[in-house]
């Protein structure tokens, strides 16, 4: 029987598994859904879930790659389309977070001539794809699609596969059994990465002769909890958190320091300093001056990823290695520490943090303090909740008011730390986890942005999924609070009232418009009931709470020459920095410089 060549790649893609499509449709690329809908109609299907633009289709499948492990699916039409892709992807490049794009592409037959939306896409995805390929026959489709899932999945990385519209209708042809053609298959297993003894032998000479040990673990310690907590129980350790591996261990644990960096909390800082051993897991923090200067510390690193090996720390024994199987086999290596002084001085230092944040986020504010927002949600929080953030002064509180439960996912675009990504990764988790309640975290700058469009997708879906909870928390301060901080404590400058100032949008009545439900909270007292209200609602609900942009999102430590530019921009007249110096200034001043 004949098909067409767009036939045969849907059933390609079913046979590698895909379930999910997140798209928009165009001429480019109609070949290809008409064949998703015959196939929907012989009842062997892929789902396709249209969005309202092509970034939030790559988000989605960001999402979906971050939250199952499996390969996310986006698809955009040539020309426009595919440029809108892009940013997404980079999003999955960066999180090493396996994708595959598919994209239209105008007629081979007008390729080269500067036809309609005609663009040489192969070239625009070069940089963030680890295999990209246009078609040119429809001999060539069955190896494309194996080799962009295959590469997306073995490499975490991005596969582009783009079809011209003249290919995608024309009739399948089977690669010949001849010179000039190649005869690909589906599948890929995952191997087993362990290193060589000799250098697990090392990694624990390392460890074992080191008093105050330090882990840092980030996404690639994902499946490893297990082993990383035996780890730390041995070796008397800290265990801090890199963002993406927020949800990899929850913050319950004595030892836990939770996340690292300019949104990290003090224990990692003080960790991180005074260790004299470090052991990294799976985690390409980009920040170096988080991590102990060097010479302070001896480290072993593990990372199946050997392009990030002894990157970010001069680690004395980096291993090439899966984090489970090779903590596994450092396990019975290592000697249990007598001396428990050190974990047990971190310990007090996290116990007494979670005061200090219960503080901070208790500091009354005008009108609602955003920490609080956060703080307020943690306990409230199913343990089968996922939770996603946006970029923005909202990444802070995630970070460090979020208090991740055993159970819980969490996740926001961390390489890239793009705005926009909140709300297409919870739509992406509702749809891979339609049983678990999902809640976005994000600022008015991001809702703004597209988050706010995105809740149109969401209307459109809800009533699939079989826990309508869906909540997206919109922290409404009027401004793009975590550039204005920037603004003065990087820079040294006032808050430049044009470039961050953004309107006042009713976002809770937008969300009622859309047939959603929207509260409105613009008193701290609100929260709580605002929150049980929440996660008690039958349908997505738009939590906006109308939260103080003079509330710093205080890095864990802060340099004496931030401190200086940070006063700096007061007497430069920000007229908001004076209502926050108050605040703040203790804060400030008994940090180290
Ligand atoms: C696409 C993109 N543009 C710009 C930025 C720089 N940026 C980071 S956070 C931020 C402000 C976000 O404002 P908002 O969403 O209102 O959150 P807030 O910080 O006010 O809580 C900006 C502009 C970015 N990360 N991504
Ligand atoms: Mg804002």
């Amino acid at each position: 029987m004949t098909m067409k060549t767009s036939d045969f790649f849907v059933k390609r893609l079913k046979e590698w598994g895909v379930t999910r499509i997140f798209g928009y449709p165009g001429d480019g690329i109609n070949g290809v859904l008409g064949a998703i809908q015959r196939a929907n109609k012989a009842g062997d299907g892929i789902e396709f879930i249209q969005v309202r633009h092509e970034e939030m289709a790559a988000f989605m499948a960001v999402g979906h790659a971050k939250f199952t492990g499996e390969p996310g699916v986006c698809l955009s039409t040539g020309g426009p389309g595919a440029t809108h892709l892009l940013t997404g992807l980079y999003d999955a490049k960066m999180d090493h977070a396996p994708v595959l794009a598919i994209s239209g592409q105008a007629e081979t037959t007008a390729r080269g001539a500067s036809y309609q939306q005609e663009m040489n896409l192969d070239r625009i995805f070069a940089d963030v794809a680890n295999f990209v390929q246009e078609a040119a026959s429809p001999a060539q489709v069955r190896h494309l699609v194996d080799r962009g899932v295959r590469i997306a999945i073995a490499q975490n990385g991005v596969g582009v596969v783009i079809l011209p519209k003249d290919i995608q209708d024309e009739e399948w042809q089977p690669p010949a059994h001849t010179h000039g053609f190649t005869h690909s298959a589906v599948g890929y297993q995952r191997p087993r990465v362990i290193p060589h003894d000799c250098d697990l032998q090392r990694a624990a000479e390392v460890l074992n002769a080191g008093k105050k040990v330090a882990i840092l673990i980030g996404a690639g310690a994902r499946n490893a909890a297990v082993e990383v907590v035996q780890a730390a129980n041995v070796l008397g350790a800290g265990v801090a958190k890199a963002l993406l591996g927020k949800d990899v261990l929850p913050d319950d644990a004595p030892f836990v320091t939770g996340s690292i960096g300019l949104l990290g909390t003090e224990p990692s800082w003080k960790l991180m300093q005074k260790c004299d051993t470090l052991l990294m897991i799976g985690s390409g923090f980009p920040w170096t001056e988080f991590l102990p200067p060097e010479g302070q510390a001896r480290a072993v690193q593990i990372d199946i990823d050997p392009a990030m090996l002894g990157l970010r720390y001069p680690c004395e024994v980096a291993l090439h290695g899966d984090a489970t199987e090779t903590l596994q086999a450092l396990l019975p290596l290592l000697t249990h520490k007598e001396d428990r002084s050190w974990q047990e001085e971190i310990a007090r230092q996290v116990q007494a943090w979670w005061q200090v944040m219960e503080q901070r986020a208790m500091a009354p504010a005008r009108p609602v303090n955003p920490q609080r927002v956060v703080w307020e949600m943690s306990p409230l929080l199913p343990e089968n909740a996922i939770v996603t953030s946006d970029s923005g002064s909202c990444a802070n509180w995630f970070a460090r008011d979020y208090r991740v439960k055993q159970g819980q996912r969490a996740s926001l675009s961390g390489g890239l730390a793009c705005m926009g990504a909140a709300v297409p990764y919870a739509i992406a988790a509702k749809f891979a986890a339609p049983e678990k309640p999902v809640v976005a975290l994000v600022g008015d700058g991001a809702m703004q942005m597209n988050n706010m469009a995105e809740l149109i997708t969401v209307q459109k879906y809800w009533q699939q999924w079989q826990d309508p909870r869906l909540i997206i928390c919109v922290f409404n301060n009027q401004d793009l609070n975590q550039v204005t901080w920037e603004q003065r404590v990087m820079e040294g400058n006032p808050r430049f009232e044009a470039s961050q100032q953004v309107p006042d949008v009713r976002y809770a009545e937008f969300a009622r418009s859309l047939g959603l439900q929207g509260i409105f909270v613009d008193t701290p007292e609100a929260l709580s009931t605002a929150w049980q209200q929440a996660l008690q609602a039958d349908r997505p609900v738009l939590l906006e709470v109308k939260t103080d942009p003079e509330v710093a999102p205080l890095p864990p430590h802060i340099t004496l020459k931030q401190a200086k530019a940070f006063m700096a921009s007061m007497v430069k007249g920000d007229r908001g920095a004076v209502q926050v110096l108050s605040d703040t200034a203790s804060q400030l001043f008994h940090k180290k410089s």
